[in-house]
């Protein structure tokens, strides 16, 4: 069998915005960029996909919402799909992001087939499928269950592997291979942008997530309370959701001159490249893309010291790292960022080359290319 043949490949991945969405989009795109085919199986086009780009393809997932059932249900018609796209483009691979309910599914398609039809499953772990899911006794056994039966498992960082043998008990291989980052070209310059944002001469500091409680906004919005001057900086929020529910704390902390919020934002690269400064108060994380995402414009970050945040930023080379919780010493290091400048710009250079080295695709996209060969086994030696 030809070892180098392009392969095809299904994606399963949430499509809404969020890191795992984020990471499978950019994935399924530089495989098809390299020769492979791609099909994208889910219930929405994943956001950030491109449209009309060759070799990649996508199949949603209808639900019916019966009366019948007080929930709907998603995994039975994922799977249903998956084994008919399986099926229909003799894939080689399902590769499902977020084990719940996506590896289950995967897992389930694959004993829908025939031998000679069956896909194999590789599942990437991308953090709260472990660190939430996976010790909650609702989910815990299936995900278990959905790891030992996938052909590969993989996690984006050492700490959420670790977390996984911790957590579900799962003492299987696991390689960690992580995330990566390709910005697209921004459409507006930096100055557009900050003009947009009302900025002048403030230092931009930029906090992007999908707000999700553990993101602990609470936090954010607490340290910028504290920095002085106030008019050094602006706060800008790209939020992934909605933040109304946090505008009666920007009032109560009277930063209503401070913070900007802008929701939904699909153009991302247009804020990264006006951002001078990340500010990240999460009280877990398996990576944060959002911090590797400011990296590669050469933005240094301030953030909490946990999860697997410690390999994305090295303290005082690449960025700031803070215990979690303590908001004043996150405040004291973005005084100091905002005021010293040639410091800034040293840690930013810092940041975008350890972000080419370690994160970028020509780095992590070939290392699941080798371990899909490596499933099919159609390595033609050691990788
Ligand atoms: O909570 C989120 O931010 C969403 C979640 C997801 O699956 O979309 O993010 C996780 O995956 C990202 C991509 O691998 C990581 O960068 C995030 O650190 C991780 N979030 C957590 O572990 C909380």
């Amino acid at each position: 069998m030809d070892s180098s043949r392009p392969l095809k490949i299904g994606i399963t991945c949430y499509p809404s915005v969020g890191g795992s969405g984020i990471l499978a989009s950019a994935l399924g795109e530089e495989l098809a960029r390299r020769g492979h085919e791609v099909h994208f199986i889910s219930y929405e086009r994943p956001f950030r996909m491109p449209t009309n780009a060759p070799r990649l393809f996508f199949h949603p997932v209808v639900i019916n919402d019966y009366g019948l059932f007080k929930y709907p249900d998603y995994t039975l018609p994922l799977s249903v799909k998956m084994a008919e796209v399986s099926r229909d483009h003799q894939l080689d691979i399902l590769h499902v992001h977020y084990a719940v309910p996506h590896a289950t599914a995967a897992i389930l398609a694959r004993s829908m087939l025939p031998p000679e039809q069956q896909p194999r499953v590789v599942t990437t772990l991308h953090g709260t499928d472990t660190t939430l899911l996976g010790a909650d006794p609702g989910y815990g056994p299936a995900i278990h269950h959905a790891l030992t039966h996938s052909d590969a498992v993989t996690t984006v960082s050492n700490f959420l592997k670790q977390e996984t043998q911790r957590v579900l008990g799962f003492n299987g291989p696991m390689e960690v291979i992580h995330n990566f980052f390709e910005p697209r070209p921004s459409r507006r310059s930096r100055e557009e942008v900050r003009r947009e944002l009302g900025l002048r001469d403030e230092v931009m500091i930029l906090h992007s997530s999908n707000l999700r409680p553990l993101k602990r906004i609470d936090l954010l919005l607490e340290t910028a309370a504290r920095i002085r001057p106030r008019e050094s900086f602006k706060l800008v929020i790209l939020a992934g959701g909605n933040f109304a529910p946090f505008a009666a704390d920007v009032r109560r902390l009277g930063l209503e001159d401070c913070v900007i919020v802008r929701e939904n934002i699909a153009d991302i690269e247009d804020y990264l490249q006006a951002a001078d400064l990340g500010l990240i108060t999460s009280e877990s994380e398996s990576f944060c893309l959002s911090i590797l995402e400011a990296m590669c414009f050469g933005c240094p970050s301030i953030a909490t010291q946990v999860g697997g945040i410690p390999e994305v930023i090295q303290d005082q080379i690449t960025g700031r790292l803070v215990p979690f919780g303590e908001v004043g010493q996150l405040a004291c290091a973005a005084e100091e960022l905002i005021q010293n400048s040639t410091l800034r710009a040293a840690l930013g250079r810092a940041a975008r080359q350890r972000a080419r080295e370690m994160f970028s695709a020509p780095v992590v996209v070939p290392r699941y290319e080798a371990l899909y060969r490596r499933v099919c086994n159609l390595s033609s030696g050691p990788d």
